[in-house]
């Protein structure tokens, strides 16, 4: 989107409700007018950013929206930040964007001025990004960069995903046509603002729609019944994980609550489950309760959404469905080769709706891709012959998701190498019914040294995101290998079976 384009769909929804937080409900004319501050503010001496990146601290609001915003229409390029990471995690981000403004809510302020000190950033406190002010606004071209996402994968260190304005238009527009977003929509997003699935599946699809986001920080399954009950969504996104605890809450409740929670899923137009694989048994327990088959689709944060099921039509309980709008999606086979029909092999997918390159890293955005602009998913699928897909893993056992977040079991054993205990260590993700993977770390302690589970973990907790933390640690004598001395995870996870 350019920036007139941006300015001119927010301002053609005026006068509806744009965004329900904890504080209170805003019109697009509130939100275009408070992103027109923080780009001001932006602006104070320049008259674009031109591209510079813009890191923001901020839990789920009006103000995440307004900063984000505000940053494109500066011409900067937005950096969402966790709210959830230990300082080390914030740095690492900081640092490696390039980060040269930071800004930050009242929560955060402490940390992140420090923070940003460190790294020679300059530091805006969210409430004066949003003073009101009004300066000349740059002409941003969609070729632009738009934002990056730290993303974790097969290095040790997550990757920053850049993508353009034109990348994320074409991303809005798929899933708007697709799943039919219109103005009537009304969305409760649960999600972190620091991954794709919340940030563009439930608040920007919602916001280039003129739909209804309201934004709830954090995720509690007795609140979000509440909610349900008590107002009139047509839509709902989230991860298994998220799905399984409404599940519980459910089954905790009494009959006559029952009743009232399962009317109030009724009553909304679409269900939506994605980023890791839902179980069947949860889709089946989820139809009981609701009268929904969830919608499962299947993307990543490098491409946005690849494959969908139909919003009407026949949802297939395990599949992830069919090409959305404008994205290409196919197979190719160990050697590289294309797999025409019926198959499995690598997902391969191409189109505007896929990132332009991992920044600052054109050896690892050059591995990425294949003749033909092809990008390289790195997870394996199975295409039936009317040309739905199904997800049948990952080619890399270092990835793992837990809870919908993507985690590089790399990583975390790099962290866990600079204890002073820990002589090595290996990594895995077990199969769990709640996190669909749970992280868990087999150790090798030095010798005549030891450190109990607990204060691992409270030693993890200062260096990575609770996410990540192992949450079964084992210690043992030395771990399994093949006849090249590399570490065989397959074996790693029978040992924690074995336990
Ligand atoms: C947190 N805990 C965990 C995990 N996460 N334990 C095991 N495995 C985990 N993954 C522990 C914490 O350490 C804490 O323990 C306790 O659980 C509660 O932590 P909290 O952070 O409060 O967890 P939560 O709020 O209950 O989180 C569950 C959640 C969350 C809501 C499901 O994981 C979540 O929001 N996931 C969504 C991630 C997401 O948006 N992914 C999309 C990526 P203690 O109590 O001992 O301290 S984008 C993507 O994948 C692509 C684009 C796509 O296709 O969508
Ligand atoms: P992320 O890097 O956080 O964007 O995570 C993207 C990854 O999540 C993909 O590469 C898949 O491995 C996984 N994923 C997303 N949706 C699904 C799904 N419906 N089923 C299985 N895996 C999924």
């Amino acid at each position: 989107m350019n920036r007139i384009e941006l300015i001119e769909i927010l301002a053609s929804y005026s006068d509806r409700v744009a965004i329900t937080d904890s504080r209170g409900y805003y019109s697009y004319e509130d939100l275009l007018a408070s992103s027109c501050s923080v780009a001001s503010s932006l602006l104070s001496k320049e008259n674009d950013l031109r591209e510079k990146r813009v890191a923001f601290l901020i839990p789920s609001s009006f103000e995440y929206a307004a900063v984000m915003l505000g940053v494109w229409l500066a011409g900067g390029v937005a950096v969402p930040l966790c709210v959830s990471h230990p300082d080390p995690e914030l740095d690492y981000v900081l640092q490696d964007s390039g980060a040269e403004f930071v800004i930050a809510s009242p929560e955060f302020e402490e940390r992140l001025e420090r923070l940003a000190g460190l790294r020679g950033a300059r530091f805006i406190r969210s409430g004066d990004a949003l003073y009101p002010q009004t300066r000349p606004l740059p002409g941003v071209s969609e070729t632009r960069r738009a934002m990056i996402i730290y993303t974790s994968g097969t290095t040790s260190r997550p990757k920053g995903v850049v993508t353009t304005h034109e990348n994320l238009k074409a991303q809005i527009g798929s899933l708007a046509l697709a799943w039919e977003w219109s103005r009537s929509d009304f969305i409760l997003n649960v999600l972190p603002l620091h991954h794709l699935h919340g940030i563009m599946n439930a608040l920007l699809s919602a916001l280039f729609t003129g739909a209804h986001c309201e934004l709830i920080h954090g995720f509690d399954s007795r609140r979000v019944w509440e909610k349900f009950i008590e107002k009139d969504y047509t839509l709902f996104m989230a991860v298994p994980t998220i799905y399984s605890r409404l599940i519980r809450s459910w089954d905790e409740a009494g009959d006559e609550e029952r009743k009232m929670m399962s009317a109030a899923c009724r009553g909304m137009r679409l269900m939506v489950s994605g980023s890791a694989a839902l179980p069947v048994s949860t889709l089946e327990k989820w139809r009981e309760i609701s009268g929904h088959v969830l919608l499962e689709r299947y993307g990543m944060t490098e491409i946005g959404m690849a494959l969908s099921n139909p919003l009407r039509g026949e949802r297939k309980p395990g599949r992830v469905g069919m090409p959305l709008p404008g994205v290409d999606v196919g197979l190719i086979d160990e050697s590289g080769g294309v797999i025409n029909g019926e198959g499995a092999g690598e997902i391969i997918v191409r189109g505007k709706n896929v990132f332009l390159e991992y920044w600052n890293n054109p050896e690892s955005t050059r591995g990425a891709f294949i003749d033909g602009g092809w990008f390289k998913t790195g997870d394996l699928a199975e295409r039936s012959g009317d040309g739905a897909y199904r997800i049948l893993g990952r080619k890399s056992v270092d990835i793992i998701k837990s809870g919908g977040y993507k985690i590089s079991a790399l990583e975390i054993e790099e962290v866990l190498r600079g204890h002073p205990d820990i002589e090595e260590c290996a990594v895995v993700g077990l199969g769990d019914d709640e996190w669909g993977e749970r992280v868990c770390a087999a150790l090798v302690l030095k010798e005549e040294h030891d450190v109990s589970p607990e204060s691992l973990k409270e030693w993890c907790r200062e260096r990575l995101a609770p996410y990540k933390i192992p949450s079964r640690i084992i210690t043992v004598s030395e771990l399994p290998r093949n006849r090249m001395g590399k570490v065989t995870k397959p074996e790693v996870i029978q040992l924690f079976k074995s336990v």
